[in-house]
């Protein structure tokens, strides 16, 4: 038997090493232990992937999927790898944008194996730029070769997992629940738009290769208790920083309990978690999903090998979990219904990519059936998709939402983002949708609980949030064996030899791109706003029905840019000339919305210093041209204050040396405080072009 030695990297009694190649140094790091997760301190990396290689150890469905699309990089966790994309979508809010760049970069036809634009969050129209985006995203569509599903067809995660998404794949979306896609087999990511534009055009994504956390489901859901209890109380544990850098993989006995739709729920909210995405296995009750829907061709087994290794493991026993709810303002702020104790309710809105499935109507028609909506309550319901609402009419269901009281509202994202149903001043709303950030429904002080539909159906009937439970015994809901399948609401691109001929739609308030300039020498700047932790997209950039229209409109749309936390804000910056943001933990949680870069690097900001980002924001911001840098030591967030005066100097050259540890002086102080500026090649040459947009171009005319 060999000798227990001490590992470098976590100081345990370990029998077996093995040097660690991306550390460049002598450092051991420990493989005895086929579930060590020992950070080696060389590289910040882990220690597992490299010994999976060489001790022929079994792969998770994520490591499987991302493998067989690395292009670029080793699978060395923490570590950057690009990745072929094979599909890509995008929505409305973002797409326009994503549009702009891919025209940009001057490439005829998108080169992924499909790409889809949706129209679904800007559909109230309340003026004519809504409609002016549609049309203009609906011609670049036509002109090269992307599938164009028009306003009315649902939600782009909800029809893509219905009529799209092929297990194993890779997809990409201008949309931070892209993750939906996870619930067959796929990984599917959010990103910003410019990420979404280079996938388009062929090019790689890039992320960071994700530690693996599996979460083990045994047991079964009791009657009443919903997919969205499993996820809340996945959020209740890990929180909504919990999932940085990780992908969430659901396996055990547990996954065949749960349909394809249950499953989507999961991996859509697994965006709160910070999650890079979250993954189900493609098994029998996927198969027969896509058989439903008329693609049953499309399936393929994807699982993780019998003995493959995780990072971290979670169980849940499906049976144990309760009805539970996400309180004021956070998607983790979660609790039982017991906890939270006799609660007047306002309105309820059933709907969203979380859940607005032909299943979640199912249940719900089921519980209204025969019963009026309480007199003080509100009932909002948006359908996921034309397929959805087509069946809820076949099958009498949206009959039974009708004559309870219920409000029916068009297939689209609606309330979810603001776009109508705001509550009353101080209304509480219960929502079985996936994010309740302050403001985010279009009332400041609003009170939103995050729930399952079958606990909003029942309090809707009670007038308090309620235990569904109390409803006694459930039927068993059965997916039809055939979703009815029509198409026509989604619009075939021209064919290659006709594209020249499409002529390109463009509105009066589609304005272009902002300018962008290559990184400066020196950065002397003012901090223009200081705030704390898990600041969201919704805070930087708001959303909701006056302000999404201008998403195609920088310099109008950064006009609102912070104002949630401070009114003065935009006029501020934009004086200073140029600025840096300081922020706290999480910074930029919440929507792949590019819009929280662009707005900022319209009014001048630099750079933004804060004790950590959430994944898809920092690389929006790098995609921008602003230096995401992070404090050494958090407790130097401290010494700067709004207003003082910062220096960044020669910063340029710094970073072209590939120097990740820099001093910030705070000229108004006099204190000198380190700064990390992690970049690797690629992410530094884009902050040296002035952003990836200027990066592409030089490259393509290169
Ligand atoms: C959201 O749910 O916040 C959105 C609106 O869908 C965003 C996209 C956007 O801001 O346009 C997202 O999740 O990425
Ligand atoms: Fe639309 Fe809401 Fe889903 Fe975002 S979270 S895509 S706004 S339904």
């Amino acid at each position: 038997m060999k000798k227990a030695a001490t590992c470098s990297a976590c100081s345990g009694d370990r029998t077996s090493f093995s040097m660690c190649p991306a550390a460049e140094k002598n450092m051991h790091v420990c493989g005895a232990a086929s579930k060590c997760t020992c950070k080696c301190m060389a590289c910040r990396v882990f220690a597992v992937p490299i010994m999976k290689g060489m001790m022929d150890m079994g792969l998770t469905l994520t490591e499987k999927i991302l493998k067989a699309h690395l292009v670029e990089g080793e699978m060395v966790k923490g570590s950057e790898i690009g990745i072929r994309i094979d599909q890509t979508l995008t929505q409305d809010a973002t797409g326009t944008m994503a549009y702009l760049e891919f025209e940009a970069m001057g490439v005829p036809r998108v080169r992924t194996e499909r790409s889809v634009a949706y129209i679904d969050h800007n559909t109230l129209q309340n003026g004519f730029e809504n409609a002016d985006d549609h049309r203009f995203i609906g011609s670049v569509a036509k002109k090269h070769g992307i599938y164009f599903s028009r306003p009315g067809n649902g939600i782009c995660h909800q029809v893509h997992l219905e009529r799209f998404g092929v297990p194993g794949k890779t997809l990409i979306g201008s949309d931070s629940h892209t993750p939906t896609g996870g619930g067959i087999g796929m990984i599917a990511m959010g990103a910003g738009g410019l990420d979404v534009a280079v996938a388009m055009g062929g090019g790689t994504y890039y992320i960071t290769c994700p530690k693996v956390v599996k979460v083990e489901l045994t047991g079964k859901l009791s009657p009443w208790v919903a997919a969205k209890d499993v996820i809340l109380e996945v959020l209740r544990r890990m929180s909504v920083k919990g999932g940085v850098g990780k992908v969430i993989e659901y396996c055990g006995e547990g996954v065949k309990t749960l349909s394809v739709p249950e499953r989507a729920t999961i991996t859509n909210m697994g965006a709160e978690l910070g999650a890079t995405t979250s993954i189900f296995p493609s098994d029998e009750v996927t198969k027969q999903f896509l058989e439903a829907q008329g693609r049953g061709e499309v399936w393929s087994e994807q699982k993780a090998d019998a003995d493959a290794v995780y990072d971290e493991e979670l169980h849940i026993n499906l049976s144990e979990l309760v009805p539970l709810a996400a309180c004021p303002h956070s998607p983790d702020n979660v609790k039982t219904v017991a906890e939270i104790g006799k609660l007047k309710i306002d309105q309820v809105c059933i709907g969203s990519c979380t859940n607005s499935s032909l299943l979640d109507m199912m249940k719900v028609a089921h519980i209204l059936k025969g019963k009026t909506v309480n007199p003080d309550v509100s009932l909002a319901i948006a359908p996921g998709s034309k397929q959805v609402l087509n069946m809820m009419a076949d099958m009498g269901i949206l009959g039974t939402l009708i004559a309870a009281g219920a409000r029916i509202l068009e297939s689209a994202c609606g309330p979810c983002i603001g776009m109508g149903q705001s509550p009353n001043s101080g209304g509480i709303s219960l929502r079985t949708f996936n994010r309740n950030f302050l403001g985010r429904s279009g009332t400041k002080d609003g009170q939103i609980y995050l729930v399952s539909p079958e606990l909003a159906a029942y309090s809707a009937l009670t007038g308090y949030l309620s235990d569904p439970r109390e409803l006694g015994e459930m039927p068993e809901f059965v997916l039809p064996e055939k979703f009815s399948v029509n198409d026509n609401m989604i619009v075939l691109p021209a064919p290659e030899e006709e594209m020249d001929k499409v002529e390109i739609l463009r509105g009066p308030n589609i304005k272009p791109f902002p300018e962008t300039a290559p990184l400066e020498a020196t950065i002397e700047a003012g901090c223009s706003l200081k705030v704390g932790d898990n600041i969201t997209t919704d805070h930087i950039m708001p959303a909701g029905a006056k302000i999404l229209p201008l998403r195609s409109n920088i310099p109008a749309i950064s006009q609102h840019c912070f104002t949630v936390c401070d009114e003065a804000f935009p006029k501020r910056a934009k004086e200073m000339g140029q600025s840096i943001i300081v922020g706290g933990s999480n910074y930029g949680q919440g929507s792949s919305r590019e819009h929280a870069a662009l707005a900022p690097l319209y009014l001048g900001v630099k750079a933004v210093l804060v004790k950590s980002f959430a994944r898809i924001h920092r690389a929006n911001l790098i995609n921008a041209g602003i230096l995401p840098l992070t404090f050494v030591n958090e407790a130097d967030y401290e010494k700067i204050a709004q207003g003082d005066v910062l220096e960044l100097a020669d910063i340029r050259k710094h970073i072209e040396a590939g120097e990740t540890t820099l001093t910030l002086v705070n000229k108004t102080t006099g204190a000198e405080i380190p700064v990390l500026c992690e970049l690797t090649g690629r992410t530094k040459d884009i902050i040296l072009a002035g952003g990836l947009l200027d990066y592409t171009r030089d490259k393509l005319s290169k």
